[in-house]
């Protein structure tokens, strides 16, 4: 095959500058398990990475790829590496070992476009190929799929190589990487036109099984650890008979339902009276112009969420909206949080409290949640998003612990200390998060502070929370700085009225 030359050809120019062999298989194996998600590049300092993670890097992609697990580059290892496979990274579901979610349409009825087609296939076989890659989908989840010959469409399907203008991830030419696609809402789904893609031949790479797989990350399905999955990272070859494996279908199902809506389920959840998962009495109902925050979020559709007690209340542009019980928004959720938290990598919303974290996706919890905090410590501060790095930082104390939502994370070298990455950043914050202008807020008592890229409090700052964030009417002398009238959301976008924010998103359910 093609893509074994290539991986000689490679090679050889390297051993003949005389280089050691095993240290350019070293080499070239590391830059996989960095590039397939089983290294994390270290955030800080040097890309040296200790003999311990590479060793546990490679156990953990010999576990996934149902190797015997030594640890060590062997043959088999090696042989691995090499197959042909899908360009996402394997950022595997380490708790269920099921489908992993990454996102998700908040539509069901989608569109898609070919704009161009392979040139190894007759037209009408490719683009059969691709509409049958549709069709699996939608044979087993409440989806459909049209095809628009002109205009904006939800899914565009495509055909690029080693460059292109439209593309910043270049293909590596015949084999190894066969195509890459973005997760919901993006939409782009992109094959290596380098490779032979054909259709009811063992030759080749079937084009129908690869475009199902990348329209399932599409669609916003992960990679999957069963190898037999569609959803596995790694090509299997031609299928005369291919079906969804069951961990498809249940993942595409969790993410949109089964193609007959089960509505018993729905009547079940309302004709329940809401049990409050905590039996106390509800705590009093803050002053949000004078309470110590709990938790600050800037949550799904860019809607900013601040936590006391029990309540919850939206802060915008034109105002802060009515409070709300937590858990009249977030059903089974308890008040009195420790810290919450929205990723848009993953779309999933964390919440914690003691020694607990809650899940949820909007408004739904995520199945098998609560759990319990076991790599980091109980009673945490405040937690945040970082959109640099996409990773999620926990606060407590005068440490931070940073998280990789889709990976495996060694927390051993956590917590670190807080002063030592955000700088002027108070120890043991009540709140804190990430927001629309991309800077990254801390909020204590009854100031906060805001930190510019380079991860430094700014000039100014602390603020008064209440005058910046609530649109509260100083009652005192402002003895905030000058220049304090630049509120926080006066740099934003406009959001919906919060009135109306709240109303649609508890209309979401
Ligand atoms: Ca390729
Ligand atoms: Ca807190
Ligand atoms: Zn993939
Ligand atoms: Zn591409």
């Amino acid at each position: 095959m093609k893509w074994q030359q290539l991986w000689l050809s490679f090679l050889l120019p390297m051993t003949v500058s005389g280089r050691v062999p095993g240290l350019v298989e070293k080499e070239m194996a590391m830059e996989y398990l960095l590039q397939y998600g089983y290294l994390q590049k270290p955030l800080e300092g040097p890309n040296n990475f200790k003999p311990e993670d590479i060793t546990e890097a490679l156990r953990a992609f010999q576990e996934a790829s149902e190797l015997p697990v030594s640890g060590q580059l062997d043959d088999a290892t090696r042989a691995r590496m090499r197959q042909p496979r899908c360009g996402l990274e394997d950022p595997f579901n380490q708790k269920t070992l099921k489908y992993l979610l990454l996102g998700r349409w908040r539509k069901k009825h989608l569109t898609f476009r070919i704009m161009n087609l392979p040139s190894t296939l007759p037209p009408h076989t490719a683009q059969a190929a691709l509409h049958q890659a549709f069709q699996y989908w939608s044979n087993v989840a409440p989806l459909t799929f049209q095809e628009v010959k002109a205009g904006r469409a939800d899914i565009r399907l495509s055909f690029h190589g080693r460059q292109s203008l439209y593309c910043s991830n270049a293909f590596d030419g015949p084999g190894r990487v066969l195509a890459h696609a973005d997760i919901p809402e993006l939409g782009s789904v992109h094959f290596d036109e380098d490779e032979f893609w054909t259709e009811g031949t063992y030759r080749g790479v079937n084009l129908r099984i690869i475009a199902a797989h990348e329209v399932g990350h599409a669609l916003g399905l992960g990679h999957s650890r069963y190898t037999q999955a569609l959803m596995a990272p790694v090509y299997h070859g031609y299928q005369p008979h291919f079906k969804l494996h069951p961990d498809d279908v249940a993942g595409i199902q969790a993410l949109y339902g089964k193609k007959i809506p089960v509505i018993r389920d729905e009547e079940e959840e309302t004709e329940q009276p809401t049990v409050p998962p905590v039996p106390t009495e509800p705590s009093p109902m803050p002053d949000p112009c004078s309470s110590e925050l709990d938790a600050m979020m800037l949550g799904p559709s860019g809607k900013t969420y601040a936590f006391k007690g029990d309540y919850v209340w939206t802060v915008s542009d034109s105002g802060r909206g009515p409070l709300f019980r937590v858990s009249a928004l977030w059903k089974g959720l308890p008040g009195n949080l420790d810290a919450a938290v929205y990723s848009p990598r993953t779309q999933w919303i964390y919440f914690f409290k003691g020694d607990r974290v809650w899940r949820y996706v909007n408004f739904r919890m995520s199945p098998g949640f609560p759990k319990k905090l076991n790599k980091v410590e109980p009673n945490l501060d405040a937690a945040l998003y970082w959109p640099f790095n996409k990773k999620v930082f926990l606060f407590k104390g005068s440490g931070y612990w940073q998280w990789d939502e889709l990976a495996h994370t060694d927390f051993s070298s956590y917590p670190k200390p807080i002063k030592g990455l955000f700088t002027g950043v108070p120890n043991q914050p009540s709140a804190a998060t990430s927001w629309q202008d991309g800077r990254l807020y801390f909020f204590k008592g009854k100031v906060y502070w805001r930190l510019n890229q380079q991860l430094r409090v700014e000039k100014g700052y602390p603020r008064n929370i209440a005058d910046h964030w609530m649109h509260c009417h100083p009652q005192t002398v402002d003895t905030t700085p000058s220049g304090g009238d630049t509120t926080p959301s006066g740099t934003g976008t406009i959001l919906d009225t919060t009135h109306s924010a709240i109303d649609t998103t508890l209309n979401e359910h």
